[in-house]
This record gives structure tokens, C-alpha cells and sequence, in this order.
């Protein structure tokens, strides 16, 4: 969706490998505005619960690479005996062509195919990891490829919804429409809840913004009607940095 000036929004984050390696003032030097003419219009520090990394990479479930990539987007491959150290920057970015202007800068997802074909992008520094079962033999392959940009603006919209929530975003720069919650939603294992329950989470109180695709999902939950979105994408971004498994 574009935004109300005719621009459109991206999500960028910045994977534990660019952490790891000290690549991330090289990569946000890349993207400035001074660079791509794009702003910020979201930045923050994530620990990736994997609750969230199972949703952002939703689309990748049940192929052979899936436990690896939620291991790496976790920290959990870079920093295995640090988790302090586990996390990664999220951005959401706004300008005219932001998706495709971004996704440029980063260059093909294999590395290998990046170094060949775009020299000098982003994912041409990134690593290869073949991935073996259990007698040694090579199953597939891992894209160490440090740094996600959404595809397409329909993927934007998904993603920013996951790891962003309204109040994150400048009122004036949020690009998708939100509504106020008129009741209390609490989260816990799976569940929804319209009362507090021990150990469960707050998602939304009476006032609080919400994006209207959430409220409205959570409608649909409460009378078993299917979603387009699930229980877990809306309450992802509420247990960012409060989740530790
Ligand atoms: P992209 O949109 O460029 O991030 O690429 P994809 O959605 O196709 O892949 C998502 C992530 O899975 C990428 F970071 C690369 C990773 N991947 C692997 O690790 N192994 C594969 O065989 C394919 C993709």
C-alpha cells in the first residue's frame, strides 16, 4: 500500500551475522537518505523469540532449511554461548520505490549468485552453509545472506505489521490503518483471552492503537471464524524483548 504522499514502506533487518561481522554502520550508511533518498520511519533492537522468527519465515515452514534459518535469524548460530548478544535491527523505511530501491541495494538472496552478479551489494559479503544430516551428507544450503528486505509491498505490509506495532511508527508516517481497541486482549500459549489469566500477556487495553488487521482478526478468533492472520502474528510484536524463548 502506498503511503498518503505517494510513497511506500519497507522492512529491513539488519541479520546477526552483519552484527557479528561490525557491518552494520556499512549497511546504514548504504540505505541513508543521502544514498536512497528514503527515511526511518521505525527503528528497534529485537530479541527474536521463536514465536517471531517462526512467523516472519512462515512462508518457508517444512522446507529442509527452515530449523537452520530460525537457529541464524535467532542469534543462535553466531552467538551460541552469548545470549546477550542475540538480536537483531529492525527498520521500516519510507520513500517513493522504497521496497524495490532497497532490495536492489541488497543484491541477490545466495551469496554466491550475489558476488557474481552484483558486486559490491550488500549480500555479496555474505556465506554459504551447507546443511548435513545426520550420516554427513549435504541436504541443502543456508543463505548467511545478513540482511532481509521485504520482497513485494504486500509482503511490507505483513511484515512491518509483525515486528511494528502503531505506537512505534510517527503518527503522521504510519502507513496502514489503525483503530483503538475498545477492550482488554491477553495472550497466552496459543490462547486468546478477554480477562487477565496468570502469566499471560497484555496485547491490547481499552485506548491502545492497534492496527485495524489485528483488532479485526482477533474478532474473527473469538467467534472461530478463519483469519488471514493468525493468533501468533498479532501477538508477536506485543512479546518483543518480554519473550525469551
Ligand atoms: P529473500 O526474499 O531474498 O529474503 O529470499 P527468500 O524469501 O527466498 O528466502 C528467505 C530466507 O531464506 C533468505 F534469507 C535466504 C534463506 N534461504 C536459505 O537459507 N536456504 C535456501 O535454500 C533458500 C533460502
Amino acid at each position: 500500500m502506498e503511503h498518503k504522499d505517494g510513497t511506500e514502506q519497507t522492512l529491513v533487518l539488519i541479520k546477526p551475522d552483519a552484527l557479528k561481522n561490525s557491518l552494520t554502520g556499512y549497511v546504514l550508511s548504504l540505505l541513508s537518505e543521502f544514498h536512497t533518498g528514503l527515511r526511518f520511519a521505525g527503528a528497534k533492537i529485537v530479541y527474536v523469540s521463536n514465536l517471531l522468527a517462526e512467523e516472519h519465515y512462515a512462508e518457508h515452514r517444512g522446507k529442509i532449511f527452515f530449523p537452520s534459518l530460525l537457529e541464524y535469524i535467532m542469534g543462535q548460530l553466531h552467538y551460541p554461548d552469548e545470549p546477550g548478544r542475540r538480536r537483531v535491527i529492525a527498520l521500516v523505511y519510507q520513500g517513493h520505490d522504497a521496497v524495490q530501491k532497497i532490495r536492489d541495494i541488497c543484491g541477490p538472496t545466495n551469496p554466491h549468485v550475489a558476488r557474481e552478479r552484483r558486486p559490491g551489494c550488500i549480500r555479496a559479503l555474505g556465506a554459504l552453509v551447507p546443511l548435513t544430516d545426520a550420516e554427513g551428507n549435504v541436504i541443502g544450503e543456508r543463505m548467511d545472506n545478513l540482511i532481509h528486505a521485504s520482497a513485494v509491498p504486500q509482503d511490507a505490509e505483513r511484515e512491518i505489521k509483525l515486528w511494528f506495532k502503531p505506537t512505534d511508527i510517527p503518527p503522521f508516517m504510519r502507513s496502514y490503518p489503525t483503530e483503538v481497541s475498545d477492550t482488554f486482549y491477553y495472550f497466552r500459549e496459543g490462547r486468546l483471552f478477554r480477562q487477565y489469566e496468570p502469566d499471560s500477556y497484555c496485547l491490547f487495553a481499552p485506548g491502545d492503537i492497534a492496527w485495524k488487521t489485528d483488532l479485526d482478526a482477533l474478532r474473527l478468533l473469538e467467534q472461530a471464524l478463519p483469519t488471514p492472520v493468525t493468533l501468533e502474528t498479532v501477538a508477536a510484536k506485543y512479546l518483543i524483548n518480554i519473550e525469551t524463548v
